[in-house]
């Protein structure tokens, strides 16, 4: 039995948060020093300012964001800024694939239509594909999770990180804040654990930072961060185009954001508007019913640029915003030990406040930023849902259905049910693809792999 550290207990006490201690003489050493030590890791003064945060969203001036579309124009200055070694890839991948009734790591789950490669491979595969076109090592950041860092990195190293350097791969993990109840106290997740929930996608940027990571992408020379989310395979994560966009015009954008066209008022992806005047995305859920449905003069949707979360990020805009970004609140149901029954309780109806930030909050902290429209066809197959929209039976078709067409365009006669995969290890445009290589017809039903 040991007593809680005294200067712990006096940070517990000055926050009016004594009541986690409840069960701690219930607890044997090791579950002491464990409960201690999750203690110990509380920000307490970050949990006392999230309990000033209002869930109301005042009014704002919502108008549609201008976008341009993504072109070849600037790919050569793309081309030029990968070849020195300023481009990195940026993955966020804290989720577990539980939605989809997978154990592991979202990122592990098999994503590809006939060889079923994972959601990691495929963007390792691409990583690797352009250092080697583009003769230049592009090291690949990886967020995980308290709940997945392990399996993620035991996968990577089990899989040979997919013939990627090791050294090349930084993986680290993001923050966590504790759940809260309508009165600002923590939940207990068992007798010696406070209900820790991780700190959303946006915490990716405090996590790089904390981790060490902002400091080896400048050691590195990193000029430049492609992002992406791992649930997404069809995402173009070395994109010379976009990089080039990015660097167009002499005042350089500090964010650059892909959109495609929403395919109904109601698919859930966050919106391209301007608030106040500044680019931001609004989040499906915030979007007024009628600006969802409102149209332009051309009968489309006047806030159909949806975000497909990928974003070309500056790395000295990311070391300034750091501190910056805001928090949101989401009443969710957690289940939690009952301080008067010591039991564990299952609550029906959201009991508690969990805390997040997202990335897109970096949007308006821009000072400058631009909005490009790529192809959904192209570029956006998410595998989110078990069935479905956005499910993994969905994304095998767009991506089958897009292997077709660049298939068209080396002149391979395919037929329309063909089942076909195109490895990234080819290429990720049809510009990149060795059409050579290809048969000249693929017949109904026959699988092939390029
Ligand atoms: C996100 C966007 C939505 C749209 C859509 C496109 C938000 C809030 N919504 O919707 O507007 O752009 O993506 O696909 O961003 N993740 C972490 N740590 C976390 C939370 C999420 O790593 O704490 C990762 C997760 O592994 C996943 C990705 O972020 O790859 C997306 O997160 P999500 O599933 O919560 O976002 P979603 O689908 O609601």
């Amino acid at each position: 039995m040991i007593d809680v550290p005294s200067e712990l207990l006096r940070r517990i006490r000055e926050h009016g948060q004594e009541h986690v201690l409840k069960f701690w003489d219930d607890l044997n050493e090791t579950q002491q020093e464990q409960f201690a030590c999750q203690l110990e890791a509380v920000d307490f003064e970050l949990f006392n300012s999230l309990q000033q945060l209002s869930a109301e969203s005042t009014p704002v001036e919502l108008h549609p964001s201008p976008i341009v579309a993504l072109n070849d124009t600037y790919r050569e200055i793309g081309v030029e800024r990968i070849k020195k070694g300023e481009l990195s890839v940026l993955t966020v991948a804290g989720g577990q694939g539980t939605r989809l009734g997978w154990s592991g790591p979202k990122g592990t789950f098999p994503a590809t239509p006939v060889t079923g490669k994972s959601l990691f491979q495929v963007v390792a595969e691409q990583i690797l594909f352009a250092e080697k076109q583009y003769g230049v090592v592009i090291p690949w950041y990886i967020m995980t999770s308290s709940q997945n860092d392990a399996a993620t990195r035991s996968f990577l190293l089990d899989n040979n990180c997919f013939g990627l350097e090791r050294t090349d791969i930084f993986i680290f993990t993001q923050g966590e804040v504790p759940a809260s109840t309508k009165d600002g106290k923590m939940l207990l997740s068992s007798h010696g654990s406070v209900a820790m929930n991780p700190d959303g996608h946006g915490g990716v940027i405090s996590a790089l930072k904390v981790s060490g990571g902002l400091e080896e992408m400048e050691s590195r020379g990193i000029k430049y961060i492609s992002y992406v989310q791992i649930d997404n395979p069809m995402a173009n994560v070395v994109d010379p185009k976009f990089l080039g966009i990015h660097l167009s015009e002499e005042s350089s954008k500090e964010v650059t954001s892909k959109c495609v066209k929403k395919t109904n008022p109601k698919e859930r992806v966050g919106v391209f508007c301007l608030v106040d005047g500044k680019t931001t995305i609004v989040e499906y859920s915030d979007l007024p019913t009628e600006k969802t449905v409102e149209q332009n003069d051309n009968n489309e949707l006047s806030y159909g640029a949806g975000s497909i979360a990928i974003h070309m990020l500056s790395t000295e805009f990311l070391q300034r915003v750091v501190d910056g970004m805001p928090w949101h609140i989401a009443h969710k149901t957690v289940p939690h030990v009952d301080l008067n029954t010591g039991d564990y309780v299952n609550p029906k109806s959201p009991n508690a406040n969990k805390y997040e930030r997202f990335v897109f909050d970096v949007l308006p902290l821009a000072k400058k930023s631009l909005v490009v429209e790529t192809e959904r066809e192209d570029e956006f197959a998410p595998i989110k849902n078990a069935q479905g929209v956005d499910s993994p039976s969905t994304s095998q078709q767009f991506q089958r259905d897009r292997a077709i067409r660049w298939l068209r365009k080396c002149s391979v006669d395919v037929s329309d049910n063909a089942n076909v995969e195109i490895s990234p290890l080819s290429g990720s445009v049809p510009e990149e693809l060795n059409c050579q290589e290809f048969p000249s017809s693929i017949g109904d039903g026959e699988t092939v792999v390029l």
